[in-house]
């Protein structure tokens, strides 16, 4: 086997992450596991574990010194593969594998060999290749002038070089790009027309491995793949959904993690979208994790979502409640409420809160008979307060002059409950920063 094309497979590796100065503890050993998961995901075996806490450096992300331990290490277990956590230059994947003498990815190539692993469909194919060319292409001029320099063809995959090499990977990006878009007219298409049949369109959303699929498997009788692995699901899949005589359709699709990278979000637009244009979304959450993963998870979700929803109602569906005793559960419940206000718990494994899921979905179906509305974009009146705590201020949607609620700095967020909805707001500050705050409008 050539490990080159196939990744993972048993394959021995080396995880790597170096931690901010003054950066949690707890967290960084949170973002450690996940790695950990990651690596498991694309069939790694890891055999050594590398931490330094550190500024960046720019040559190797890590020190020097450190890196000739790790290449010590490398040497002695023999991997294959270093996977470093942290985001790596084209300059320190070059750098480093020189010093460890074996491949070096980060966290980011890795993911996007589980998503090649994953990727059935033609379409979740060019999605994958999309991901990787765009991950590609600011790195394009440093890969070949480092080739050039040092006459290395077959660094980092490639079989050569040549100038043309950042043009071919534009023409490339354009033909997928084009390619996606007809398809994604098709699916507005279709979304349209399950509107007018009457039918409302429910998204499953959430941090990969929170048991999306496990629920979508129970909510519609299905038997989709459900694994304790992350990214298990990349392709949606789409059913009927009985809401006690009322019609709906149900996706499916892949999860969120943190630091999901723009260029990522840019190449599964088509399926993101599928979530981003439903009328109802189910923020599913494992509840049974430590409250500080299920922050971080959720903030992570809030993240990815609210800047692309544009007020549709959201669900917060805490699962896994099975995993906890009543008393752990209403502690959980009070530590985690000011991310998730009006949770509905359930366990998708053995079936409790799923009436109670059904009867909220049901509750915040558009009226039968008539379109959706789309919610209306919001414009902020007058000066939005500084950055920090939460706090009222004047706002406006802009066609219905419906008052806001409240603001809040990043984190908190509201989520949709009965008579309100939710959008995203950008504000330009002082001094260019910008605040990213959502607003809950009572209709
Ligand atoms: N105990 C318990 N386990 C659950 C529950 N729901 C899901 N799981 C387990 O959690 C793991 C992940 O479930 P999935 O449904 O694959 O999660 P997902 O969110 O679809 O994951 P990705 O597709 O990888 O993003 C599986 O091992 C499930 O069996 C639940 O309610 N209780
Ligand atoms: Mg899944």
């Amino acid at each position: 086997m050539n490990p080159e094309k196939q990744p993972g497979n048993g394959t021995k590796v080396i995880l790597v992450k170096r931690d901010a100065p003054r950066s949690e503890g707890g967290r960084n050993a949170n973002l450690f596991e996940e790695l950990r998961e990651l690596a498991k995901a694309a069939g790694y075996r890891s055999v050594g574990e590398v931490t330094q806490t550190r500024f960046p450096d720019r040559k190797y992300q890590l020190g020097r010194g450190k890196v000739e331990e790790l290449a010590e290490l490398v040497e002695i277990t023999g991997v294959e593969k270093v996977i470093f956590y942290n985001k790596l230059s084209t300059t320190q994947i070059y750098n480093i594998s020189e010093l460890c003498r074996c491949r070096v990815i980060d966290k980011f190539q890795l993911i996007l060999e589980i998503f090649a692993k994953r990727a059935t469909t033609h379409r979740s194919k060019l999605q994958v290749e999309l991901a990787k060319l765009k991950y590609e292409l600011p790195r394009a001029r440093a890969v070949v002038s480092i080739l050039k320099k040092e006459e290395k063809p077959g660094f980092m995959g490639l079989g050569g070089y040549e100038d043309s090499y950042e043009q071919d990977l534009k023409k490339r990006i354009t033909r997928i790009e084009s390619e996606l878009e007809t398809a994604e007219k098709d699916d507005e298409s279709l979304r349209v027309y399950r509107r007018r049949q009457g039918l409302s369109l429910i998204s499953l959303a959430g941090y990969t491995n929170a048991g999306k699929s496990t629920l979508f498997n129970t909510l519609v009788d299905e038997e989709s793949e459900a694994m304790n692995m992350l990214f298990t699901t990349l392709v949606p899949m789409t059913r009927a959904l009985d809401l006690g005589g009322r019609k709906a359709l149900l996706t499916d699709t892949v999860g969120f993690i943190e630091e999901l990278p723009h260029w990522m979000v840019d190449a599964f637009k088509s399926t993101l979208d599928g979530i981003f244009l439903s009328d109802i979304i189910l923020l599913v959450a494992d509840v049974s994790e430590k409250p500080e993963i299920v922050h971080q998870k959720l903030a992570t979700c809030h993240d990815t979502l609210w800047d692309r929803i544009n007020g549709v109602p959201v669900i917060t569906v805490l699962n896994k409640a099975d995993r906890l005793d009543p008393e752990e559960l209403e502690t959980r419940l009070e530590q985690i409420k000011y991310l998730a206000p009006n949770p509905i718990l359930v366990s998708a494994k053995n079936g409790t809160g799923i009436p109670e899921l059904k009867a909220e979905i049901f509750r915040h179906l558009p009226p039968p008979g008539r379109p959706v509305p789309l919610p209306s974009p919001i414009r902020p009146k007058g000066c939005l307060p500084s950055p920090g705590s939460m706090r009222k201020a004047s706002c406006t949607t802009w066609n219905t002059g419906k008052k806001f609620l409240w603001i809040m700095k990043q984190g908190p967020r509201s989520s949709a409950g009965p008579g309100i909805w939710s959008g995203t707001l950008r504000n330009e500050m002082p001094g260019g920063s910008r605040l990213r705050v959502s607003v809950s409008v009572e209709m």
